[in-house]
């Protein structure tokens, strides 16, 4: 048994969608996401011109093998194209074995651990009001996890702020914005700084102790500035205070650890087990960030979280709506499957895109299952898919207000 065909196949429903489809010689097709935000067709020609090569006439059930062949066999090693391309090869092969056997996927990884993944919303408003109607929103839906961010005073359009909360309407931004030039944001980290607290004390007045809160500092943060927030914010009780500082500098986490007890999560721009190797072994996070998508896929991501275990570090695979529905759907087959599943960011796709990739993934009463289709439960739909042609999109550059480029 063989794989036949490989195809890389580029939609855009709402988003751009990178997503790499196997046939093998007996006709099972397997799918795997290889998108990366705002550089999709890096990831499309690095499949196209240079791995589709390589898988045809491979034997399907080699998963590891392919695995490393593709990695140690490139020379050039990690970096998000590639650990994409790598991703999405080994999701459409483990899409294959499990339609071979017959059974969903999580199954195959060790069965279901718990009934379902615990999912967080993001609620978000430029004020109060806004904020609060964000998360009563959240909550009608069933959500029982919620990420807040809010807009800060004195500066505009802040990233991850959604600009429409009409009631009862699921906001869907799209943060990669279809231009030939990303747009630009001011930013200010003092005034984030005094302002997140009072968004935190104000989000617990109104809806008490229980609820499940979570926030984003999208790497601007110093280690110090990061410590200093993350004291600030231990009244609140969050789940996690997430990318508070650029992770890739992993001693830099040292110092926010020492001085603060708020839970930490880190890695959504990460793409291999090295990039957490001191933040695991030294348990300076409590959360793994990374998405099957963007990390090498359900081989890779199953053996980070194994090493992760051993320090009590938990999963919180990151999902938004760049995270194709069969990215989604791969890593809610493991996240049910492996012991340390921690919670699992949903952002809903848009109708267009859910028209395109028919999931068989439920959520209800808070908790995201995978469904019991056999595989992945994904099918991609050829025909719907035209209608979407691809066009470039950025995300947004943050600049400090004297034009400095910051990290965002
Ligand atoms: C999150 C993220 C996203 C990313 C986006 C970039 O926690 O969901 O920060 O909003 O910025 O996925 O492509
Ligand atoms: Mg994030």
């Amino acid at each position: 048994m063989a794989i036949r065909s490989a195809e890389v196949l580029v939609t855009s429903p709402g988003r751009n969608f990178v997503t790499l489809r196997l046939t093998t010689d007996t006709g099972v097709v397997g799918l795997g996401d290889a998108t990366v935000n705002g550089r999709e067709l890096a990831v499309a020609a690095y499949l196209r011109e240079h791995v589709v090569p390589l898988l045809i006439g491979r034997d399907e059930g080699r998963i590891e093998d392919t695995w490393q062949y593709l990695y140690r066999g490139a020379y050039w090693r990690r970096g998000p194209i590639t650990m994409a391309a790598i991703a999405a090869v080994d999701m459409a092969l483990w899409d294959i074995l499990a339609k071979n056997a017959g059974l969903p996927l999580y199954r195959l990884l060790g069965g279901a651990s718990r009934v379902g993944c615990l999912a967080y919303g993001h609620a978000s408003g430029s004020d109060f009001d806004s904020l609060f109607t964000s998360i009563r929103n959240h909550l009608d839906q069933g959500f029982k996890a919620i990420r807040v961010q809010t807009g800060v005073p004195g500066l505009g359009q802040v990233y991850g702020v959604a600009t429409d909360q009409r009631p009862g309407q699921r906001y869907d931004y799209e943060p990669a914005i279809r231009a030939p030039l990303p747009a630009e944001e001011a930013w200010d980290t003092r005034a984030y700084l005094r302002h997140v607290p009072e968004v935190f004390a104000a989000v617990r007045r109104e809806f008490g102790p229980e609820l499940v809160l979570l926030h984003d500092g999208h790497h601007r943060m110093t280690p110090n500035q990061a410590a200093s927030l993350g004291k600030a914010l231990e009244p609140y009780d969050l789940f996690w205070l997430e990318d508070c500082t650029p992770g890739e500098n992993q001693e830099g986490l040292r110092r926010v650890r020492s001085q603060t007890t708020v839970p930490l999560a880190i890695g959504e721009v990460f793409n291999s087990v090295y990039d957490y190797q001191t933040l695991i072994t030294e348990q300076l996070i409590d959360y793994v960030r990374s998405a099957v998508t963007h990390t090498g896929g359900i081989t890779a991501l199953r053996k980070l979280m194994d090493f992760a275990a051993i320090y009590s570090i938990k999963s919180g695979f990151h999902g938004p709506t760049d995270i194709s529905p069969v990215g989604q759907a791969a890593q809610l087959h493991l996240g049910l499957a492996i012991h340390n599943f921690g919670i699992q960011e949903y952002m809903k796709h848009s109708e267009d895109t859910l028209k395109v990739f028919q999931t068989s993934y439920t959520f209800s009463e808070g908790l995201l299952h995978p469904g019991e289709l056999p595989g992945l439960g994904v099918e991609y739909d050829d025909e719907r898919a035209k209608a979407f042609e691809y066009s470039p999109a950025y995300l947004p550059v943050n600049r400090l207000l004297d034009g400095t480029v910051h990290d965002w």
